[in-house]
């Protein structure tokens, strides 16, 4: 091969991995997550009345339904809403990082859950679900088409109901949104609790703050700087570690 096709292709390598790096989160992609406990489940039912003031012919209504996934792997989701508006879709919802506070206020909930610091821009790569934030539901699994009732099934990897986790969500809101992003309506999660008796990955050595198996994203190298930043990230200490680098 001549030199010059080694450079050339050297140069498409370099440039499909800055364009990969463009779009996912300042602190990398993000991990999957394991041991959540088993049969625990989450539940945001949307309230009777809307946050948004303006003509609804009542709510929307539905619920995010939220179980521990397969032997504590990710999220299994079910969605299901229904008296959507007559216009302004397709409808978007995500997984905010803060509780609706009491007065049922969703601007209270601040952004989306984004333990990588991603943003919102440019919009999540459904074909690359880690790269994007992690309450980004609609981005990675499908946006409100106006036909009701809209249900969907899906299972997340990077969403967590392990207590201590970053992408713990059951302290957590759901908000729904028009798809110029004006907040609809918004509603807690309740943490349902475990409903088998399982065990949790307790009482065998230290099983629970590992760092994902290293086939949970296989194409990703793996260094060791990235492998301590996964634990890190595990820990949900990851910012505070962002910051002190920047500060290097
Ligand atoms: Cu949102």
């Amino acid at each position: 091969m001549r030199v010059s096709n080694i450079i050339s292709l050297s140069a498409i390598g370099a440039s499909s991995v800055l364009a990969q790096n463009n779009a996912t989160g300042k602190l990398g992609d993000a991990a999957a997550i394991t041991g959540n406990p088993i049969g625990k489940t989450a539940i945001a039912t949307l309230p009777e009345q809307p946050f948004w003031k303006g003509s609804l012919n009542g709510n929307v209504q539905g619920s995010v339904v939220a179980k521990s996934g397969l032997n504590g792997e990710g999220v299994d989701y079910e969605i299901s809403f229904s008296n959507l508006p007559q216009e302004g879709g397709p409808f978007i919802y995500h997984i905010h990082v803060a509780p609706v506070p009491e007065d049922g206020n969703c601007t209270g909930t601040l952004a989306h859950l984004d333990q990588y610091i991603r943003g919102e821009d440019p919009a999540c790569d459904s074909s690359r679900p880690a790269s994007c934030q992690q309450g980004d539901l609609s981005g990675k699994y499908g946006k409100i088409q106006s036909s009701e009732p809209f249900t969907a099934k899906f299972h997340d990897p990077y969403t967590s109901l392990k207590e201590g986790d970053g992408a713990y969500f059951g302290n957590r809101s759901v908000v729904f949104h028009f798809a110029n992003k004006t907040r609809i309506t918004c509603a807690n999660f309740a943490v349902q609790g475990s409903n088998t008796t399982a065990p949790y990955p307790t009482g065998t050595g230290s099983p629970v703050k590992t760092s994902p198996a290293p086939t949970a994203s296989p194409s990703i190298p793996v260094d060791n700087a990235g492998a301590v930043l996964n634990v890190l990230k595990n820990l949900a200490i990851a910012p505070v570690v962002a910051g002190f680098l920047v500060l290097l």
